[in-house]
């Protein structure tokens, strides 16, 4: 499928997805969250693709936040609106199967710290800031900032975030444990590759249901998410991957994985 605002690419086993509206710092409007939703469904259903490498098109941001232009004359209901179509999205993307890992190559402000954080996995360039400035502009943050951020990073630093609306950089969101790995821009997108393909080359079933415990267990109580990992786990007994794995290694071999 042809998208306007974005461009999917596929290498191997590995589809990159790029919001490509350079001109406005991949800023999101409701036809591009609209369209990052259609694609999610379209990668969900592919299971040729076993990573999703998420970036932001040019050199300068990942997402500097939603588009500022088409929220301004908002009404409530249209804000509404639009915060519920960024939250069933952001949500979509992450409980997508495949795991995420997003390549944050500029400004993730706002919305865009917000679809980051959406992602299983951030890698950053050290020219990567990070920031939700919504106070700064009369609004609270409304894809799932005060919500993912503390989770993340906890309450303290993320209120600290959220209050004041600091835009801080790359070292300092890893240093509060916001991104796994920080990298030059050059690199950034060869080590979200190379990360990316030692993810694929595991057994996909089980990758794709230590996400799902990943998601849905730590929003439930500890007795129901042990349950929930009881189930994910027996669930691998299932697959031809969990007899090829445990029998290569008895029989000191690599493993071949089919993702069946
Ligand atoms: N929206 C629309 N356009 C944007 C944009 C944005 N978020 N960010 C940048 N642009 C556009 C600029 O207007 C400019 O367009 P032209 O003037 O060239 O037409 C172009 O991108 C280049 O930007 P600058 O000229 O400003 O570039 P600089 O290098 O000087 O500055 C910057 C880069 C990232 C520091 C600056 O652009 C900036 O501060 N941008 C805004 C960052 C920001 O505040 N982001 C958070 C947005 S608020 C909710 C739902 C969602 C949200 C909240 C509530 N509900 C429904 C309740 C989410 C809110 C946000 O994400």
């Amino acid at each position: 499928m042809e998208y306007t605002n974005l461009i999917l690419e596929q290498n191997g086993a590995i589809a990159v997805l790029t919001i490509n509206r350079p001109k406005a710092l991949n800023a999101l409007n409701a036809d591009t969250i609209t369209e990052l939703s259609t694609v999610l469904d379209e990668l969900g259903r592919d299971s040729s693709v076993k990573v999703v490498i998420l970036t932001g098109s040019g050199e300068k941001a990942f997402v500097a936040g939603a588009d500022i232009s088409s929220m301004k004359e908002f009404n409530t209901l249209e804000g509404r609106r639009f915060a519920q179509l960024g939250h069933a999205t952001f949500r979509k993307l992450e409980l997508l199967s495949q795991p995420v890992i997003a390549a944050i190559n500029g400004f993730a402000l706002g919305g865009g710290c917000e679809l980051a954080m959406a992602c299983d996995i951030r890698l950053a360039s050290e020219t990567a800031k990070f920031g939700q400035p919504e106070v700064t502009l009369g609004l609270t943050a409304g894809f799932g900032g005060t919500q993912r951020l503390p989770r993340l990073v906890g309450t303290g630093l993320a209120s600290e975030l959220l209050f004041t609306g600091d835009i801080i950089d790359a070292q300092e969101a890893y240093r509060i444990g916001l991104v796994n790995h920080v990298y030059s821009s050059e690199t950034l997108m060869e080590e979200a590759l190379k990360l990316a393909n030692r993810i694929a080359g595991r057994a996909p079933k089980a990758v794709q249901l230590s996400k799902s415990a990943i998601q849905r267990g730590t929003n439930m109580d500890l007795d129901n998410a042990q349950a929930y990992e009881a189930e994910v786990f027996a669930l691998t007994f299932s697959t031809q991957d969990q007899t090829e794995g445990c029998t290569a290694f008895l029989e000191r071999r690599k493993p071949v994985f089919e993702g069946r």
